[in-house]
């Protein structure tokens, strides 16, 4: 028996190679354990169904998708850049904001001296905002710190939105993020400091999933990331990287070369990054946030992506920076919008293609049996409206390891 049968559903399971968006109509899905322990038509069912399920639910004939995953985020953060934002708009630019000591130092000011506590606060409301859409799994980094203890404060407070509440994080180690004051002109040394003294000791803290840099003009070379990413190795970490977000520094070439998770932003991408990526395997994680709210032009060169298969994710990027965004729905519109992806690719984005760029892909992101009982109804009547709709919320129930967590169901 298992412990719930949602019936009456049209899923969009988002397996690759089937019908569009791996759709079943009229379909089951059988859940035990927190997993998914058999998923399909509901005329294939191996029996009548309060003979196979202790609770039966009518899904009243909704779409149900994979629970979404946005695996791209600075969630945890002090303060916020809503003056800069004004600066901004009055002309100047995030370079020259950035050299100022405004940008990335001014949220690393307000990290420091954030309590435990407060960071834990505010990242759980941002959190809940995703949650209330369909986000069931995560990914946080560190970056915001850049010291040995506000790094690894950041990297608990991440641990513990994982730990109490219904949604799974992946933690990532940004310690290469920015220069601090106290390495103004020392940037090699502080690249020592997070190989050998930061990163480590978040890493024996158990900490750490992964290992991200910040590869560009305005943060590291591409010798300072490999120096971090060798570290990385040695500590048995997979890593990742913010490449060519605002210049093409070869950065997707050297994270392919380190067979990263994913490379993410890319609007500078060369052709050889491409390739590279394609070989290695690399997920390209496309940030159509902080393209829209910096207002760069310069397009990811998605036709070349497609065609050499490799596999596009999305996400918020949630950053009080470039991307002060809580909406993951919001992503989708502006990945179809901005980038031209289809609405399939869209949601296959923050599904399927988001858990693997979190090394997920076998345990979730599609409705399969084995897998995470993480999904989502929606009051949709097609899948394509998840990235049709600017503002709205058509979530009706969120399910998390098969325990429904939030629920609106309007008829
Ligand atoms: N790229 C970004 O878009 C964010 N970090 C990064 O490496 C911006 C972070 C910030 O401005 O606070
Ligand atoms: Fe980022």
């Amino acid at each position: 028996m298992w412990e719930t049968l949602w019936l009456d559903a049209r899923l969009a399971t988002m397996t690759k190679g089937g019908t569009p968006y791996g759709a079943i109509e009229d379909g089951a899905i059988g859940v035990e354990g927190g997993r998914i322990a058999w998923v399909g038509r509901r005329a294939d069912l191996p029996g009548r169904p309060d003979s196979l399920a202790s609770e039966v639910r009518d899904c009243g004939n909704r779409w149900i998708t994979p629970g979404l995953v946005d695996c791209h985020t600075h969630l945890v953060h002090g303060g916020d850049r809503a003056h800069e934002f004004e600066l901004r708009l009055k002309g100047a630019t995030y370079e020259e904001i950035a050299r100022a000591g405004g940008g990335i130092r001014s949220t690393v000011s307000a990290t420091r001296t954030a309590s435990e506590a407060a960071l834990y606060e505010s990242a759980s409301r941002r959190l809940a905002d995703l949650q209330a859409e369909g986000v069931t799994t995560i990914e946080i980094k560190s970056g915001y710190g850049l010291d040995r203890d506000t790094e690894a404060k950041m990297l608990r407070v991440a641990r513990r939105l994982d730990a109490e509440l219904p949604v799974t994080v992946c933690t990532t180690f940004l310690g290469a993020h920015a220069l601090p004051l106290e390495y103004e002109g020392r940037a090699d040394a502080f690249i020592e400091f997070l190989c050998h003294d930061s990163l480590p000791s978040a890493a024996a803290e158990g900490l750490v999933d992964a290992v991200d840099a910040f590869c560009e003009r305005i943060g590291f070379t591409v010798a300072q990331t490999r120096t971090m990413f060798e570290a990385a190795r040695g500590l048995g970490l997979p890593v990742k990287l913010h490449a060519e977000q605002l210049s093409d520094q070869g950065g997707a070439v050297l994270a392919a070369s380190f067979r990263a998770l994913s490379a993410d932003h890319l609007e500078h991408l060369s052709e050889a990054g491409v390739r590279a990526m394609a070989a290695a395997g690399t997920v390209a994680v496309l940030l159509p946030g902080a393209f829209y709210f910096i207002r760069e032009t310069k397009l990811p060169p998605v036709d070349l992506l497609r065609r050499e298969g490799v596999r596009i994710a999305l996400a918020t990027d949630c950053n009080p920076g470039t991307s002060p965004m809580t909406s993951i729905l919001l992503v989708l519109n502006m990945a179809a919008t901005l980038f031209r992806l289809t609405p399939e690719e869209a949601l296959a984005g923050v599904t399927r293609e988001g858990a693997a760029a979190l090394g997920l892909g076998a345990s979730h992101g599609t409705l399969e049996a084995g897998k995470a009982a993480d999904f989502v109804l929606w009051n949709i009547a097609r899948p394509a409206e998840l990235s049709y709709r600017i503002g709205g919320n058509p979530a009706a129930i969120v399910v998390k390891e098969g325990e429904p967590l939030w629920s609106d169901v309007r008829s």
